[in-house]
C-alpha cells in the first residue's frame, strides 16, 4: 500500500487532518488502535473556541454544530461562594461554543472519504528521516504502508513521540497532585453558562453538553479510585463546593458516565522530525481548566494541513519547515493560561494558608479590574492563530 500522508490516530486531530487533506485532494490513510465505537465512547472536551468552529466550517462538517452548538457569551467564576461573571462578548467581542468532542468526532467520522483502519495493532513508524513507512497488524497479519509523511496524532500515550530518539526530543512537564472526577448526567444544566468554582474542599466545574445533558467535575486526589465514588457521594461533594443557590438548583440523576482524568502540563519540542510530525495530545497536554486541549489539537492540524497542502500544490517547504515553531508559539501561550487557571481555582495542599490568600487576592483583583478580566477573556475565547 502507498499513500501521501499516513495519519496515526483517529481522535479529533487525526480525523480533522484527514478531512482537510481529503478536501485538498491529498491521499491519506488513518490508522487507529481502537474501534470507532470505542473512540466515540470517550467523554472529553466540551468547549470550542471560534477558531475550532471556523475549522469545522472549513472542513464542511458544521451543520450539526451550527444547529445544536450552544453559544456562550461568558462564564462564571465562584470563589468560596462569591460569584464573578466574565463577559467574553462585552470584554473582547468574542464567544465560545459548547459542543462535545464526541460530536466533533462523530461529524468528522461521518464525513470521512479516505480510508480509516480501526483496530490496528502494533502500529510502528519507520525511517522518517528517509523513506517513511508504517507497519501494523490486524488479525495476526502484518501490513505495510509507504508514505511521504507521517502525522503523529496518536495522543499522549501514542507510538509516534515514543519512536523519536531521546536525544532529538526535549520535554517539559508538570504533574499536578490531583485529578478531575467527571460525571455525565441527563439533566438540564444548573446554569446557562459554565461555573468554575474554587472552594477549600477543592475545585468544581459545572458544564454542559446540551439543554438536557450536563457534565460536572470535582477535584480529587491523584490516587483516588472512581469505584469509591457512588453517584450520591459525588452529588453531595459537588453541592458542598457550590454556593447555596446553585447547590439548591442542581438537578441530579443517575450518572451515564463517570471517570477520573489526571491533570498534567506537558510539551514536547520540536514537533517535526524529518518526515514525521506531531500534533494534538501527542505533542502536548494541558490541564482541562482552560478548555484548551481539543482547541490546540484543532489549531495544530489546521497549521499542519496548510503546510502539507502548500507543499503538494507549490512544491514548497516553507510551511513544513516552520510548522513546529509556529505551533509551539501558540501551544506555550495555551499552556501558560491553563496553568494559571488551574493555579487560581484548585486547592494545593502544599501551599498552605499563604497560597489560599494569594488565590483570594487574585480573585479579588479579577473582580475589580477590567484589564484582568480582559486577559482572562482573551485567552479563554482563544488567542489568534
Ligand atoms: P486523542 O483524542 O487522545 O486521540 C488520539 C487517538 O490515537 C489513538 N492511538 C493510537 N492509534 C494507533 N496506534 C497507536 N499506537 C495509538 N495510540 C493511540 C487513540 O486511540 C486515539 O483515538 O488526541 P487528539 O486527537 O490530539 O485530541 C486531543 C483531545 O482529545 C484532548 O486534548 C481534549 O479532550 C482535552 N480536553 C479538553 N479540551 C478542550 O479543548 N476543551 C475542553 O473542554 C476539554 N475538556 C479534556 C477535557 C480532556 C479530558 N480528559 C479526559 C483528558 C476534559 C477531560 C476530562
Ligand atoms: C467539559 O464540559 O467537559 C469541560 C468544560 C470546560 C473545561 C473542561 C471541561 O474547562
Amino acid at each position: 500500500m502507498r499513500t501521501q500522508v499516513a495519519i496515526i490516530g483517529a481522535g479529533p486531530a487525526g480525523l480533522m487532518l484527514g478531512r482537510l487533506l481529503d478536501l485538498a485532494g491529498i491521499d491519506n490513510v488513518i490508522l487507529e488502535r481502537k474501534s470507532a465505537d470505542y473512540v466515540l465512547g470517550r467523554i472529553r472536551a466540551g468547549v470550542l473556541e471560534q477558531g475550532s468552529v471556523d475549522l469545522m466550517h472549513r472542513a464542511q462538517v458544521a451543520d450539526r454544530l451550527d444547529a445544536e452548538g450552544l453559544v456562550h457569551h461568558g462564564t462564571d467564576l465562584s470563589f468560596d461562594g462569591d460569584r464573578l461573571r466574565i463577559d467574553f462578548t462585552g470584554l473582547v467581542g468574542n464567544h465560545v461554543t459548547v459542543y462535545g468532542q464526541t460530536e466533533v468526532t462523530r461529524d468528522l467520522m461521518e464525513a470521512r472519504q479516505g480510508e480509516t483502519i480501526y483496530e490496528a495493532d502494533d502500529v510502528a513508524v519507520h525511517d522518517f528521516d528517509g523513506q517513511p513507512y508504517v507497519t501494523w497488524s490486524r488479525d495476526g497479519v502484518t501490513h505495510r504502508l509507504d508514505c511521504d509523511y507521517i502525522a503523529g496524532c496518536d495522543g499522549y500515550h501514542g507510538v509516534c513521540r515514543a519512536s523519536v530518539p531521546a536525544e532529538a526530543l526535549t520535554t517539559f512537564e508538570r504533574v499536578y497532585p490531583f485529578g478531575w472526577l467527571g460525571v455525565l448526567v441527563d439533566k438540564p444544566p444548573v446554569a446557562h453558562e459554565l461555573i468554575y468554582a474554587h472552594h477549600e474542599r477543592g475545585f468544581a466545574l459545572c458544564s454542559q453538553r446540551s439543554m438536557t445533558r450536563s457534565r460536572y467535575y470535582v477535584q480529587v486526589p491523584a490516587e483516588e479510585k472512581v469505584e469509591s465514588w457512588s453517584d450520591e457521594r459525588f452529588w453531595d461533594e459537588l453541592r458542598l463546593r457550590l454556593n447555596s443557590e446553585t447547590a439548591e438548583a442542581l438537578q441530579t440523576g443517575p450518572s451515564i458516565e463517570k471517570s477520573i482524568a489526571p491533570l498534567r502540563s506537558f510539551v514536547a519540542e520540536p514537533l517535526r522530525f524529518g518526515r514525521l510530525f506531531l500534533a494534538g495530545d501527542a505533542a502536548h497536554i494541558v490541564p482541562p481548566t482552560g478548555a484548551k486541549g481539543l482547541n490546540l489539537a484543532m489549531s495544530d492540524v489546521g497549521m499542519l494541513a496548510d503546510a502539507l497542502i502548500e507543499h503538494y500544490a507549490e512544491a514548497s517547504q516553507a510551511g513544513i519547515d516552520t510548522y513546529s515553531q509556529r505551533a509551539l508559539a501558540r501551544i506555550w501561550k495555551a499552556e501558560r493560561f491553563s496553568w494559571w487557571m488551574t493555579s487560581l481555582l484548585h486547592t494545593f495542599p502544599e501551599t498552605g494558608r499563604f497560597g489560599r490568600r494569594i488565590q483570594r487576592a487574585e480573585f479579588d483583583y479579577l473582580a475589580g479590574s477590567r484589564a484582568a478580566q480582559e486577559v482572562l477573556a482573551e485567552n479563554y475565547v482563544g488567542l489568534p492563530g
